[in-house]
C-alpha cells in the first residue's frame, strides 16, 4: 500500500506502484485520502516511457482461484509480501528526517505528514512512510530507538500505531490524536503539545465561517425531481444512492432517508419494501439513482426488484453523465474514455430488457412539474414495482450549455409580488430582498 502526501508524490508514486506490482507480483493499493485528492500543485513531469506489451501466458494455478490453486497461491503471496517488506526497509518512499536533538519523533504518512510539518517544521524528527503495507519494521525500530518520545500521527483509526505497538515499541497514538474527521496542523499541534483529558476533536472551519452546504446548480434537472417528490413526502420513504442527487437529503427537499454506498440504492429499496410490508406501513419506498450508478451496479438490484415485483418505486435520474465526480463518461454515452466512438446504452432499453410491463415504466421530463407530479402520483397509487426514468441533461454539460444558450429565465421585477414561491427550490441563481422581492 502506497500513500502519497502531495500532488508530485501522487504522480511519482503511481508509476512506482505499477513497477512494484510487476516486481513483487502483487496488487498494490494506492491510498489517497480527502485532502490529498482535493489539493492541487505544480508537478514536475518526467520522460514518458511506453511499457513493453507483455504477452498473456496461461497460468491456471495463478489466475484461476479454486480451492486447490488458491491454497498454494496464498503461500506465494506471503513470500512476495516478505520480499516487498525487505524492499520497504530501504525504499526511497520511506523517508527519515532527523532534526534537532531527536527529543520528539513523529511516525506518519500521507496528508498527516504535511499537517505535522506545518505544525512543527524542523523542530522534530520524522519517519514519513510512503509504503504503509508491508511496514518497514527495522526502519521503525531504528527510528524509535533514536527518538526520546515517538508520536504516531494519522487520520482515522490507529493503523500505523498498531504496527508500531506490534513491534513492542513505545509510542503515543489515538489517545492523543483524534480518530474523528480530518486532521489539521492546528489539531495536530494542540493534541501533541497541550495536556488534555481527551484528544482534540474540532471542526475549526465551522467555528469561524458560516456553513455553506453544496446545493444543486442553477438549472439542475434533479431539482425538478426533488421539488416534485417533496410534495409526496408523507407517502414515500426516500432511498438514496451516491450522486449529485444526494443533495435531495437536505432542506428544502428533505427527500432522502438512507444512502449506504454506490449501487446500494436499489437493494436497500427492496429491503425497505419488505420491512414496510411487515409493519403494515402503507408508504412506498422510493429509490433513486443516476444513470452512471444504474449501469455501475444498480442494475443487479433492479433485476431482483423486477423478478419479485417489489412494491416500490425505482427512479433512474438520467442526466446524460456522471456529474458528481466531474463529468466522466459512462455506458450511457457514445464516447469512450480516450474520445473514441463507442456503443451507447440506453437506460430505458435496459429496463425494458428485463421484460417488465411497459405500463409500469414512465419516462418523464423532470423540469415539467405537471408531468413529474403525475408520474409520481401514479407510481405511488399503483401496486407493485413502478419505474420512473427522468431524462434531462446536467446543467453543466458543455454541449448542452451551447444548445441552451440564451434560453435562461430572468425575473421581471415589476411583476414580482414577493410570494417567495421561487425560494422553495433552493436555486443559487435566485435571491430575495425584502424591499425588492426576488431578483437575478
Ligand atoms: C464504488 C464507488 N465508486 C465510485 C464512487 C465515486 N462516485 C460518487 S458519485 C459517483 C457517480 C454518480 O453519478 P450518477 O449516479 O450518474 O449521478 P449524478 O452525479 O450524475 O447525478 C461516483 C462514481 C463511489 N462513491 N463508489
Ligand atoms: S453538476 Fe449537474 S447534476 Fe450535479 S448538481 Fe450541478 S447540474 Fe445538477
Ligand atoms: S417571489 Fe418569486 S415566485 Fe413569487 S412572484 Fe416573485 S419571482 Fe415569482
Amino acid at each position: 500500500m502506497l500513500e502519497p502526501s502531495d500532488s508530485q508524490e501522487c504522480k511519482d508514486m503511481f508509476k512506482l506502484a505499477f513497477e512494484m506490482s510487476e516486481r513483487f507480483d502483487m496488487v498494490v493499493l494506492f491510498r489517497m485520502t480527502t485532502r490529498v485528492c482535493h489539493s492541487k500543485s505544480i508537478v514536475e513531469l518526467g520522460e514518458r516511457q511506453e511499457p513493453k506489451i507483455k504477452k498473456y501466458v496461461s497460468d491456471k494455478m495463478k489466475f484461476a482461484m479454486l480451492p486447490a490453486s488458491a491454497r498454494l497461491r496464498h503461500i506465494a503471496i506471503e513470500e512476495n509480501l516478505e520480499k516487498a517488506r525487505a524492499y520497504a526497509e530501504t525504499s526511497p518512499l520511506n523517508i527519515v528526517e532527523y532534526n534537532g536533538d531527536n527529543k520528539v519523533g513523529i511516525i506518519t504518512s500521507g496528508i498527516s505528514y504535511q499537517h505535522c510539518r506545518e505544525a512543527f517544521g524542523d523542530t522534530v524528527s520524522y519517519l514519513k512512510l510512503g509504503i504503509t503495507n508491508p511496514l518497514a519494521d527495522n526502519l521503525i525500530k531504528e527510528f524509535c530507538e533514536k527518538c526520546e518520545t515517538v508520536h504516531v500521527v494519522e487520520e482515522g483509526d490507529g493503523y500505523l500505531e498498531i504496527g508500531v505497538r506490534h513491534l513492542k515499541l513505545d509510542c503515543t497514538g489515538k489517545e492523543l490524536i483524534t480518530c474523528q474527521g480530518e486532521l489539521t496542523a492546528e489539531i495536530v499541534k494542540t493534541s501533541l503539545t497541550e495536556a488534555k483529558s481527551e484528544p482534540t476533536y474540532d471542526f475549526p472551519q465551522l467555528k469561524d465561517i458560516p456553513a455553506r452546504p453544496p446545493v444543486f446548480c442553477a438549472g439542475c434537472p434533479h431539482r425538478g425531481f426533488f421539488y416534485s417528490m417533496s410534495k409526496f413526502r408523507d407517502k414515500v420513504v426516500g432511498m438514496g444512492d451516491i450522486g449529485c442527487y444526494g443533495l435531495g437529503w437536505q432542506e428544502p427537499f428533505n427527500c432522502e432517508e438512507t444512502c449506504v454506498c454506490m449501487d446500494a440504492g436499489t437493494s436497500t429499496t427492496i429491503g425497505m419494501a419488505n420491512a414496510l410490508k411487515n409493519q403494515d406501513d402503507t408508504r412506498k419506498p422510493l429509490g433513486f439513482q443516476g444513470d452512471s450508478t444504474f449501469f455501475h451496479g444498480g442494475l443487479t438490484g433492479f433485476i431482483d426488484a423486477v423478478h419479485y415485483n417489489t412494491n416500490a418505486i425505482l427512479c433512474i435520474l438520467d442526466n446524460d453523465i456522471t456529474a458528481m465526480t466531474g463529468h466522466q463518461l459512462n455506458a450511457a454515452n457514445d464516447t469512450g474514455l480516450m474520445g473514441e466512438p463507442v456503443h451507447k446504452l440506453n437506460v430505458t432499453d435496459m429496463i425494458y430488457a428485463t421484460g417488465i410491463d411497459k405500463d409500469r415504466v414512465a419516462v418523464v421530463d423532470p423540469m415539467n412539474q405537471a408531468e413529474m407530479d403525475g408520474a409520481l402520483k401514479h407510481a405511488i397509487e399503483t401496486d407493485g414495482l413502478q419505474v420512473i426514468v427522468t431524462k434531462y441533461p446536467c446543467a453543466l454539460l458543455k454541449w448542452d450549455i451551447q444548445q441552451r444558450a440564451g434560453r435562461h429565465c430572468v425575473i421581471d421585477a415589476d411583476k414580482c409580488v414577493g410570494c417567495k414561491m421561487c425560494m422553495k427550490v433552493a436555486c443559487p441563481a435566485l435571491a430575495f430582498d425584502d424591499g425588492q422581492g426576488a431578483y437575478r
